[in-house]
C-alpha cells in the first residue's frame, strides 16, 4: 500500500508534468552490476591468497568479518541483494573462481571454474558481468602485463584474457542477459619512462590478439577500462584514456569510464556524451575518488547526480552499463555495498524526476534564467518519497531500516568469522 506521502509526492510531481508512476517503472528496468571485490578487499578464491603489490590499487582498513570463501561471499551478497530494491547483477573477477582448493593458473581457467556462480546468478535472478584479473600474481608482480616487454609473459595475460572472453560468454549466454567482460590492467611505471611508445604498441597488439575472435554480442560484450595513475604508476599508465577511448572508437569497443580514474576535478558528466558520439556502449565504474583513485564508497553527490542525469537527458540507460567500483575495508562491507548500490539507484531517480520539459523549453527558449531556476527547485521536489515507495514495492527495507538487518547478521554471523 502507497502511503499519503507517495500520493502527495506523486501530486506535486504530475502538476510539473512528471509521471512517477512511469519514472518508477524504468527505475524498476535498470540493473546495476555490483562488484563482488568489495565484499573480501579483492581477495579472491586462489590458492596463493592475495597480494595487491604492483596492482597500483589498494584496499585500506580492517574492519572484522570480511568473506573467506565462495559461500561466505554468497551469503553476504544475497544479504545485499535483499536490501537493494531491484533486480540487479554481479560483476566477478578472475580470481573468484570455483577452484575448490586446486590451482588453476589464470591461463587455463574455463568456465569450469564458474559454473557455480552461473548457477548461483541464476538462482538468483542475477545477471553477471566478468573481468580477467590481470594483478595479484606472480607474472604481474613487476606491474606489467599485456604490455610487458618480455613476449612469454604478454602471452601469459593474453591467454588469460582470453579465457575471461570465452568464460563471459559462457556466462551471458546461460543467463540469456549479455555479460560485459572489462579488460582493465595496471602497467604503468612509478617513475618517469623514456619509452611511452613502445609499451602502448605491445598493448595494443596484445588487445588485438585478445580480441580476434568474434563473439556473438548477444552473449559478450568487451569493455576497456583506462586509468590515469595507480599506487606505484605514478608517473607513466600505458593504458591512458587517449589510449583505449582512441582504441574502443576504433574496435567499436565499450568504453569503460571509472569515475575515479581522472584529474581530480576532471568528473564523467562531459564524458558520457562525448564517447557515446563514437563507441557504441558504455560501461560505468561508478566509483568516488577522494584526492586520488581512492575507490570511497558511492555517496548522493554531484558527481553521482550528474552521472544519471546524464544517462537520462542524453537517453543513454539503453547503451550504458552501470558498475560500481569501490572497495572499503574500513566499514562493514555488506553495508558499503548497500550504501553506494542504493545510492546509484537513487540518484538514477531522481535524474528520473527532473522537470525535463521546464528545463528543455527554457533552454531552447534561450532562457537560461529559467533553466538555472528549474534546476534549483528541481533540488527540493520530494524525491525521497518517490524512493521510499520504490522500496516498497521492490519489498526491500524502506529508509534507514536495513542498517538493523546488517547489525543483526554482523552479530550472527560475521563475529564468527575469526
Ligand atoms: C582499478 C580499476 C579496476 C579495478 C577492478 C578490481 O583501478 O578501477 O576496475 O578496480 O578491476
Ligand atoms: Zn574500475
Amino acid at each position: 500500500m502507497a502511503t499519503s506521502a507517495y500520493f502527495l509526492a506523486q501530486e506535486t510531481y504530475a502538476a510539473l508534468g512528471i509521471d512517477t508512476e512511469a519514472a518508477l517503472r524504468r527505475l524498476a528496468g535498470v540493473p546495476i552490476s555490483l562488484h563482488c571485490w568489495q565484499g573480501d578487499d579483492v581477495g579472491g578464491f586462489e590458492k596463493t591468497g592475495n597480494d595487491l603489490s604492483g596492482s597500483g590499487i589498494a584496499a585500506t582498513g580492517n574492519y572484522p568479518g570480511k568473506a573467506r570463501t565462495i559461500d561466505e561471499l554468497r551469503k553476504d551478497l544475497e544479504l545485499a541483494y535483499r536490501l537493494i530494491p531491484g533486480k540487479h547483477r554481479l560483476n566477478l573477477h578472475a580470481c573468484y573462481g570455483d577452484f575448490g582448493g586446486k590451482k588453476v593458473d589464470r591461463d587455463a581457467i574455463t568456465v569450469a571454474q564458474f559454473q557455480s556462480w552461473i548457477d548461483w546468478a541464476k538462482a538468483n535472478g542475477l545477471g553477471l558481468d566478468f573481468n580477467p584479473t590481470c594483478f595479484a600474481h606472480p607474472k604481474a608482480s613487476d606491474g606489467f602485463t599485456l604490455s610487458h616487454a618480455d613476449a612469454g609473459i604478454r602471452q601469459f595475460w593474453i591467454d588469460h584474457c582470453i579465457a575471461s572472453r570465452k568464460i563471459g560468454a559462457e556466462m551471458g549466454r546461460q543467463l540469456g542477459t549479455p555479460t560485459v567482460t572489462n579488460v582493465w590492467i595496471p602497467d604503468g611505471y612509478k617513475d618517469l619512462p623514456f619509452d611511452r611508445r613502445a609499451p602502448r604498441e605491445r598493448l595494443t597488439a596484445a588487445l588485438d590478439a585478445v580480441f580476434a575472435e568474434a563473439i556473438d554480442p548477444r552473449h559478450h560484450l568487451d569493455a576497456v577500462e583506462s586509468k590515469l595513475f595507480g599506487i606505484g604508476s605514478e608517473s607513466y599508465v600505458v593504458g591512458s584514456h587517449e589510449f583505449y577511448l582512441g582504441y574502443a572508437i576504433r574496435k567499436q569497443k565499450l568504453i569503460c569510464l571509472d569515475a575515479g580514474h581522472f584529474h581530480p576535478t576532471e568528473t564523467l558528466t562531459d564524458k558520457i556524451s562525448s564517447v557515446l558520439m563514437n563507441v557504441p556502449e558504455l560501461l560505468l565504474h561508478v566509483s568516488r575518488g577522494v584526492r586520488w583513485d581512492s575507490d570511497h564508497v558511492v555517496i548522493l553527490d554531484d558527481h553521482l547526480r550528474a552521472i544519471m542525469e546524464e544517462l537520462v537527458r542524453g537517453d543513454y540507460l539503453g547503451r550504458t552499463h552501470i558498475g560500481l567500483d569501490y572497495f572499503d575495508a574500513s566499514i562493514n562491507r555488506i553495508a558499503a555495498w548497500t550504501i553506494g548500490t542504493r545510492n546509484a539507484i537513487k540518484a538514477l531517480l531522481i535524474a528520473l524526476l527532473e522537470p525535463a520539459a521546464q528545463l528543455r523549453s527554457s533552454e531552447n527558449a534561450g532562457d537560461l534564467t529559467a533553466r538555472l531556476a528549474w534546476m534549483e527547485e528541481s533540488k527540493s521536489l520530494p524525491f525521497a518519497a518517490v524512493w521510499d515507495e520504490h522500496c516498497r514495492r521492490q519489498n526491500v527495507p524502506v529508509g534507514g531500516a536495513w542498517i538493523a538487518e546488517i547489525k543483526a547478521y554482523e552479530r550472527a554471523v560475521l563475529s564468527q568469522r575469526v
